[in-house]
């Protein structure tokens, strides 16, 4: 099978950023299909941090194509100092390593600032976004009066859009969030300055995508976010944007769904979710949650916010392994779960009369949810240095062993550390 998708099958941050770029070794390309400047994907290699936002997490690796394909919206402004930022470090990006979609929309000035009003705007009724303006993108481009990153290339079509647009966004600012309007020659000549930077680097991606399936190069497609943050399948309204799970490839990469290839799904061994919304399996007790959040330093990787803390949740994880067709899965972060006390396991939800053991989709809320829960063993041993299952101390093997036979679909390998080899392969 020539390609491989890797998605997140909880709140997202499951650590899929160190998973895609210890897979990328396997593939000749890596590709983000979905959302934008919102994600924060972290790869550790040899102790050095680096977190992507916009581009593939296969970018340290030499001789990889990298490609932002259409379903991406593009904040321009933080690609291009993303670029500048590996640059500094020493990993130069040019055009033959890293195309960009030219039917791709564009992220402004303007979306990221009604982003932060619309919050406002809902109050406590608010979704928590990353304020990367990716709601009002996407909300843009489904109205047909979005720009496209082929749009910024020609600074006539770029100002004489960006002005329409602005006008539109500027009667919004002002009218409804009763706000000093954008300037809009200034925004104009910002943008329009862009296209010669981007201009290399841009392609038809998916034809690119597809000619290298048929010349039997092998795919990685890269989802951000995770199954429960889905537009359509997640816990609306308290999800992103975009189509996170391998669903959202087809269309978000320009390639037919026989190219999607094997999903696998990252989970990790207890759950977060950053940002409002319901969290059936969330600590209840402030200080267990801030214990975990220390052990396992959950703060987003863009904004920096505290995540919110809980127990594995067995009804998500199987719901999102389902939903994408995996037939594997990766469980990250194990090593964190060492000497926190015995342990917590959701493994249904129960609503009245009726028991769900995958996420019901079809509810307006959780609100009323029960967790069914199971009380499992913790561990004292640090495994951080574990690179076998059978090297792992009893209390962690039961847990793996527990949770991937509540799960139903197998274990192929556990992360017990932030840096690339911290693995443990199942056989
Ligand atoms: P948005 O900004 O419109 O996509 O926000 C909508 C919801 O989606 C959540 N969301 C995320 N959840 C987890 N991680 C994300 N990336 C960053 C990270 C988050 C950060 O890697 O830590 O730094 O805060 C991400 N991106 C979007 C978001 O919290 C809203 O609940
Ligand atoms: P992503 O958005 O799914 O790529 O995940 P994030 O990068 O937002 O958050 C995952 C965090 O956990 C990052 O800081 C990673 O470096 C770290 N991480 C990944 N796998 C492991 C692991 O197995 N153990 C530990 N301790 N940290 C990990
Ligand atoms: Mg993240």
């Amino acid at each position: 099978m020539p390609s491989l998708s890797v998605f997140g099958a909880q709140w997202g941050d499951e650590g899929k950023g160190k998973i895609i770029d210890l897979l990328s070794d396997r593939v000749d390309l890596v590709v983000r299909y979905q959302g934008g400047a919102n994600a924060g994907h972290t790869v550790v290699v040899d102790g050095e941090k680096w977190v992507l936002h916009l581009i593939p997490s296969g970018i340290l690796h030499e001789g990889k194509l990298n490609i932002i394909g259409s379903g991406v919206a593009i904040d321009p402004v933080k690609l291009l100092g993303e670029l500048d930022g590996l640059k500094e470090r020493g990993v130069h990006v040019g055009p033959d390593r890293l195309k960009i979609a030219a039917n791709a929309h564009v992220i402004f000035e303007q979306h990221k600032h009604i982003d932060g009003l619309s919050e406002r705007w809902k109050g406590s009724g608010r979704i928590g976004t990353t304020g990367r303006g990716i709601g009002p993108a996407y909300a843009d481009k489904a109205a047909r009066t979005g720009l496209r990153i082929c749009d910024l290339l020609d600074p006539v079509r770029c100002a004489e859009r960006l002005r329409a647009n602005l006008a539109e966004k500027n009667a919004l600012i002002q009218r409804v969030h009763e706000e000093p309007p954008l300037p809009v020659d200034e925004l104009v000549d910002r943008y329009s300055a862009l296209g010669a930077r981007l201009r290399p680097f841009v392609a038809d991606t998916g034809a690119l995508l597809r000619q290298a399936y048929r010349d039997g190069r092998r795919i990685l497609f890269e989802g951000a976010q995770g199954i429960m943050l889905d537009l359509d399948h997640g816990t609306y309204p308290y999800v992103t944007s975009s189509s996170t799970g391998s669903g959202g490839i087809p269309s978000g990469a320009g390639v037919p769904p026989s190219m999607v290839g094997r999903p696998i799904g990252i989970a990790k061994a207890y759950c977060t979710r950053v940002g409002e919304g319901p969290f059936p399996s969330e600590m209840k007790d402030a200080a267990e949650a801030e214990r975990l959040r220390a052990a396992g330093h959950e703060y987003g990787a863009t904004t920096g916010r505290p995540r919110r803390a809980g127990f594995f949740d067995a009804v998500a994880v199987r719901y999102g392994l389902e939903l994408c067709g995996a037939e594997g899965w990766i469980m990250t972060k194990l090593d964190v779960l060492a000497g926190l006390g015995d342990l917590e396991i959701v493994t249904s939800y129960r609503c009245g009369e009726d028991t769900y053991t995958e996420y019901p989709a079809h509810l307006a809320s959780l609100d009323g949810i029960e967790t069914v829960t199971e009380a499992i063993p913790g561990w004292t041993e640090d495994i951080s240095d574990c690179r076998s299952f059978g090297e792992l101390p009893d209390g962690a093997r039961k847990y793996v062993e527990r949770v991937e036979e509540l799960i139903g679909v197998p274990i192929v390998l556990v992360s017990v550390g932030a840096d690339r080899g911290a693995n443990i392969v199942r056989g």
